[in-house]
């Protein structure tokens, strides 16, 4: 089966980590967010990639989920003293990813070719596709203002209150060349923030028309539990947007495309709920703490994919 895994930060790899373990390299395509993307200090940052990489190849921060293990904070330190801005933290060894990027960007090359000979050097073989070439950056509108989505979620910690977002460049881009729809036998929305880690990949023009027309199984995975976030704002987000805060309110955010929904055991009683908007359901132990859940989870949701098929 060839799976396409739309895929934000840290939240969404947990799942990506499972199917990477569980299908073959070559099975699965992640599709990941560059809504988050920013240029800091003269360098195009790719948090999402970046995460997603490192967790591939088990070189993420176990604390953070972001950044690498065992880093060094050498250059921060010394911008520290010469005054310079420090709210948002690059290790050196995450620096170093950051200067390569930026000089294979800098040589022409498209940021999909660039981010997948970047995923190779760290020994990743599967495919991470950015989910398009030209740029597209979400914007948090808030009542403070307009907000870069790094300044909103890192420098100001999300606490400006959410009226709505916008992924600017969108109608411009296009999805990445590698996405590869035509071999597609299913679809994956792994449990990342459906506003800011899902909704910017589906804004990039065509994308979310080229799911459709696949024809496929599109099946998500309830980042909301029990009425919580797993991790981040997306609990937040949501009351501020006014939806009622369960897993119900998430089917219902992408019911245009889904024919599936893996809920957690704890939301067994929003299955009927779901299954009236005419998606169909499963009930999973959707929390992922030990590499088992993870790959447990990424079986469970390819048997239901399966069963839709
Ligand atoms: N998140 C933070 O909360 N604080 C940071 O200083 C920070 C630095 C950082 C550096 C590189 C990178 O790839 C990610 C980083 N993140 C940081 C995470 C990132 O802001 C978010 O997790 C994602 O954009 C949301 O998916």
């Amino acid at each position: 089966m060839n799976v396409l895994a739309l895929t934000g930060g840290i939240g969404g790899a947990k799942l990506a980590l499972g199917l990477s373990r569980v299908l073959d390299w070559d099975s699965v395509t992640f599709v990941v967010n560059t809504g988050d993307d920013f240029e800091h200090f003269g360098l195009l940052v790719c948090p999402d990639i970046d995460t997603l990489i490192y967790t591939l190849a088990g070189i993420q921060n176990p604390q953070t989920g972001w950044g690498r293990a065992a880093e060094h904070w050498n250059c921060m330190e010394t911008l520290a003293d010469l005054g310079a801005e420090t709210w948002f933290r690059l290790g050196d060894s995450d620096l170093a990813t950051h200067l390569l990027r930026n000089q294979l960007l800098r040589e022409r090359i498209s940021l999909t070719k660039v981010t997948q000979g970047i995923a190779e050097r760290f020994g990743v073989r599967h495919k991470i596709v950015p989910m398009s070439d030209q740029p597209v950056r979400t914007i948090v509108e808030t009542e403070d203002g307009d907000l870069a989505f790094q300044h909103y979620f890192v420098r100001e910690k999300c606490v400006p209150r959410a009226t709505g977002f916008r992924f600017d460049g969108a109608a411009r881009a296009q999805p990445s060349p590698q996405i590869g729809f035509a071999a597609v036998d299913a679809v994956v929305i792994c449990p990342s923030n459906p506003f800011v880690s899902i909704d910017p990949i589906l804004s990039v023009a065509g994308m979310k028309q080229r799911i459709r027309d696949l024809g496929v199984p599109v099946v998500a995975v309830s980042p909301i539990v029990g009425g919580r976030a797993i991790k981040g704002p997306t609990a937040k987000m949501m009351k501020e947007m006014g939806m009622s805060l369960d897993a119900a309110s998430v089917a219902q955010r992408y019911r245009d495309l889904i024919t599936g929904f893996v809920l957690d055991s704890k939301d067994r009683s929003l299955a009927g709920a779901v299954e009236s908007m005419g998606v169909a359901t499963t009930v999973q132990h959707t929390v992922m703490v030990s590499l088992h859940d993870r790959e447990a989870l990424a079986r469970n949701v390819l048997s239901f994919v399966s069963s839709l098929a």
